[in-house]
């Protein structure tokens, strides 16, 4: 059996790009490396590699990590002049004694090793920085998917709690906000060897501070693999999947025995209880268990994933319907 799952609707594509991989023959980590470079290239993905949308001063910065079956891994942080970091945190997997490379460490190893560089700002993204940077109080401003109307997204200003309101700003105001604004890919997959890897890249949250790691390159938190009980992905805010080890205690609960929809439940029972959660903040989490059975799930509506097998083509599921159990037990 081959199979992959990526998150989010831009998942789509890298995870079709990550299928046709594993139909080939390829490794399950040759095939998820394939999925999380076609996303660093694709402009239209405002939250992975080249396009992704800048930190409080202007940087686009990338975060990545790989893990393979046996338990090998590989990660970068603060990388910002490559686009293809989760082949760098594969190198960093395969040529070096550590696991992660940060910053100018990161970016010198990654030149040393022959990676090209790229200027990861594109003038859409510079404009809509510019736009936010414009904002009043704009440290509690976030960008939300617009539902309607010509312009993509829209600026919302977030209380306290959390609760949004769309920023009143040039006739947009009237217009729907949507929940969605992350496109972080995370990637899983089995191959015909029965070996599982995962991969995620990313740019981070929008306009997040300089210098500001997320859960995306952290082993364990974004994502965690153990070939001989399941591999696990998580998209969100980020903060929310560090603080509980979100990924590692998905693969650590399939361990015992727990059922992969349970064992993501249980890892969102352990976040619903953060007392940082607020409203704004959304989890989505994928897991493939190592006899091929998978979920995902999300902590509110409007996760959506990308899921591909040899008996399903690929297809966009919404997390939150009841389709992802019964696919579990029809497995
Ligand atoms: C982060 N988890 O840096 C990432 C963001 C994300 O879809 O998943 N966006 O916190």
């Amino acid at each position: 059996m081959i199979l992959s799952l990526s998150t989010w609707k831009h998942g789509f594509e890298p995870n079709r790009v990550t299928f046709e991989s594993l139909s080939k023959g390829k490794s399950a980590l040759d095939a998820v490396e394939d999925g999380a470079k076609y996303c660093e290239s694709d402009l239209t993905c405002m939250s992975v590699g080249r396009g992704g949308i800048p930190d409080t001063e202007g940087f686009v910065t990338l975060d990545a990590s790989i893990m393979d079956h046996e338990g090998n891994c590989g990660a970068v942080a603060f990388v910002r002049n490559y686009e293809h970091v989760a082949s760098i945190a594969r190198r960093v997997m395969e040529k070096t004694p550590h696991i992660m490379l940060a910053g100018d460490g990161a970016e010198l190893f990654a030149e040393r090793e022959g990676f090209p560089k790229s200027e990861l700002i594109t003038a859409k993204a510079k404009a809509l920085w510019e736009e936010w940077r414009k904002q009043p109080d704009k440290l509690h401003v976030r960008l939300r998917r617009a539902q309607e109307g010509e312009h993509e997204y829209v600026f919302v200003k977030v209380d306290e709690e959390g609760k949004e309101a769309v920023v009143d700003r040039n006739s947009l105001a009237a217009r729907q906000s949507g929940m969605e604004s992350h496109d972080t890919i995370g990637i899983i997959a089995m191959d015909d060897r029965g070996r599982l890897a995962g991969a995620c890249t990313t740019s981070g949250l929008a306009f997040k501070l300089h210098g500001r790691v997320g859960d995306s390159p952290i082993i364990g938190a974004g994502l965690y693999v153990d070939g001989k009980y399941a591999a696990a992905v998580a998209t969100g805010t980020g903060e929310l999947m560090m603080r509980a080890c979100s990924a590692f205690h998905v693969v650590e609960s399939i361990r015992q025995g727990i059922e992969p929809i349970d064992a993501l439940e249980h890892a969102l029972d352990r976040i619903r209880t953060d007392r940082h959660l607020k409203d704004d903040m959304q989890v989505g989490l994928m897991v493939i268990r190592a006899d091929g059975a998978w979920a995902a799930r999300g902590l509110r509506s409007g996760f959506q994933y990308a899921a591909a097998s040899d008996t399903r083509a690929n297809t966009l599921y919404d997390a939150e319907t009841a389709i992802v159990r019964d696919v579990v037990q029809q497995l």
